[in-house]
């Protein structure tokens, strides 16, 4: 077998986003543009010479010709080993847990997680280094670099691997190890979870619906949820993996997991209802009748992880990003550990978590997860949740209620812009950059501006910056609205703005969220220019 040395030349739009590089599936299976790419990751954390790395993905389309690419590059650029889920399929907290597991140098995970897939859809990658974690952004400013400069790549000439066979083959000079991309991760979450409490729930009769979207977490779910803790089969709807996820969007939010969201309001609903996002690390959780916001589950963990036997020991501290309500907030305050708001994006967890100072993190995006990997994780939390109903003996409902009526409730909801023109988008956040420093003072929609900012942030750990991550406004009365564009989206730009109103009056806990909301979304939409400059009535998506 030889090595090749193919000549090619940058090509423009390899910069990494919010979580890994997310294109069209048929800009990824251009020529050179995946080996492009795969050979600045090598290039940008030093050369894969003796390496080990983890590999696997969500199943989509062109997953495992591209890991079959890779791992030929892997080959020739001298990798000692690769570890590979079954199939090429892995999910993202199971490859985190794998890397930190076994020790790799660190792993590449294809996804575009809960983008669509297909030809005509989406495909991604990513890169994660030896804590499990996503790259560092000064990993990713690196390997974004290389993309500028690359003029070859390395791959071996050699037969495509057979992902499907367990056991260890060869490459070249590299070994191969393809491992059932279930097991280490069921047997990590049974060391966390008190697996007979929630087993003995399910065989007093309550009932779990959990939504797999045809993405990665089928085979987890089944495993963990129907195998081992022995919950009636069917339980996992939608649970074989398939390359374009049936068609739909693989993002577990009441919009694109509408008809789980039915079954969880119809007169005969489970007890407890879930879904995960195409490469498994996001999470929605739904009570009967209770659709729970990723902020206050965030919260419910923050109060009573302690339930759970991982986590008995109590919390270092919490983690939360910057557009996530401060409901977690509130908690760490009432019982005394740290909390931090970071920006967007996984990325910005790992140092506090490696140095020890939080044990949870949080997303608005329907992600929460924990020191036990470096990544969110979708099927973690319904496990914790799982156990926490399994021990208080209480249902999502009137854990909600009590949560509220302690710490008051943070209502908070998010609204979409979809494909957007991206000028009319810079514009739009230009424009209310612009007006920072005169905003405070004005009123709007009968709201008082209190405060402007763009945040920013510096990491405790490592003493970095990240600048420009999200424009903010306060206003009198505890209410704040975030403006920022997202960084997965393949297509135009999207428009994210993040909307919260605290409330502490007892008797004002059960309203709808969009009318709790009522006059900071005016307020938003009225001072961001958001109708009048996109043209757009009403968002795209409401979470
Ligand atoms: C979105 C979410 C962010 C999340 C990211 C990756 O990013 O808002 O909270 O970390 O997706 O999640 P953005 O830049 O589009 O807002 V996943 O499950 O798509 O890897
Ligand atoms: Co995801």
């Amino acid at each position: 077998m030889t090595v090749k040395t193919i000549e090619t030349s940058p090509i423009a739009g390899q910069k990494p986003g919010t979580s890994g590089l997310r294109k069209k599936t048929r800009v990824f299976m251009e020529p050179h543009f995946l080996e492009n790419y795969t050979q600045s990751i090598f290039d940008g954390i030093g050369g894969v010479v003796g390496k080990t790395l983890v590999i696997g993905g969500d199943g989509r389309f062109f997953n495992d010709t591209a890991i079959g690419i890779i791992l030929r590059m892997a080959a020739a650029g001298g990798a000692a080993r690769c570890i590979v889920g079954q199939g090429g399929l892995l999910s993202t907290p199971a490859a985190s847990h794998l890397i930190r597991k076994r020790g790799a140098d660190g792993g590449l995970i294809l996804s575009a997680s809960h983008n669509p897939g297909g030809i005509d859809e989406d495909f991604g990658l990513k890169y994660n280094g030896p804590n499990g974690g996503p790259a560092t952004e000064s990993v990713t400013e690196k390997i974004y670099a290389c993309t500028r400069n690359v003029t070859s790549y390395q791959i071996l000439e050699a037969e495509n691997v057979d992902l499907d066979r367990i056991g260890t083959q060869s490459l070249g000079e590299m070994t191969i190890e393809i491992i059932d991309p279930v097991t280490d991760y069921a047997e990590l979450m049974g060391t966390l979870f008190d697996f007979n409490a929630i087993s003995a729930l399910f065989q007093g009769g309550f009932r779990v619906a959990f939504d797999a979207m045809h993405a990665i977490t089928g085979p987890y779910a089944r495993e963990i949820l129907e195998r081992r803790l022995g919950a009636p089969a069917g339980t996992v709807m939608n649970g074989t993996p398939l390359p374009d996820f049936g068609g739909r969007h693989p993002d577990p939010n009441p919009v694109w997991a509408k008809a789980l969201m039915d079954i969880m309001h119809s007169d005969d609903a489970p007890d407890f209802g879930a879904a995960s996002d195409g490469d498994g690390d996001r999470n929605m959780i739904v009570g009967r009748n209770c659709y729970v916001s990723p902020s206050d589950s965030l919260a419910i963990f923050a109060d009573l992880a302690h339930l759970a036997a991982g986590y008995a020991g109590g919390l270092a501290g919490v983690a939360r990003s910057m557009p996530t309500s401060a409901a977690a907030d509130r908690v760490a305050m009432a019982k005394g550990f740290a909390h931090f708001e970071t920006p967007t994006g996984w990325k910005f967890f790992g140092n506090l978590l490696d140095d020890g100072q939080v044990t949870l993190c949080g997303e608005e995006s329907a992600g929460t997860g924990s020191s036990h990997v470096r990544e969110k994780d979708g099927l973690w939390a319904v496990l914790l949740w799982l156990n926490i109903l399994a021990v208080t003996g209480k249902s999502v409902t009137e854990l909600m209620r009590d949560h509220w009526t302690r710490y008051g409730r943070n209502y908070y909801s998010r609204h979409d812009y979809e494909a957007v023109d991206s000028a009319v988008a810079d514009d739009l956040m230009q424009a209310l950059r612009a007006r920072l420093g005169d905003l405070p003072g004005t009123s709007v929609a009968g709201l008082t501006v209190s405060g402007a900012d763009e945040f920013s942030y510096l990491d405790p750990v490592d003493g970095s910056t990240s600048s420009g991550q999200g424009i903010r406004l306060y206003f009198d009365g505890g209410g704040r609205a975030v403006f920022r564009l997202s960084g997965t989206g393949t297509v135009g730009a999207t428009l994210r703005v993040y909307l919260e109103q605290l409330e502490t009056d007892a008797g004002a806990l059960d309203h709808h969220p969009q009318e709790a909301l009522a006059s900071i979304i005016a307020a938003a939409d009225t001072i961001a220019e958001i109708s009048t400059r996109t043209g757009r009535t009403a968002p795209d998506v409401i979470t």
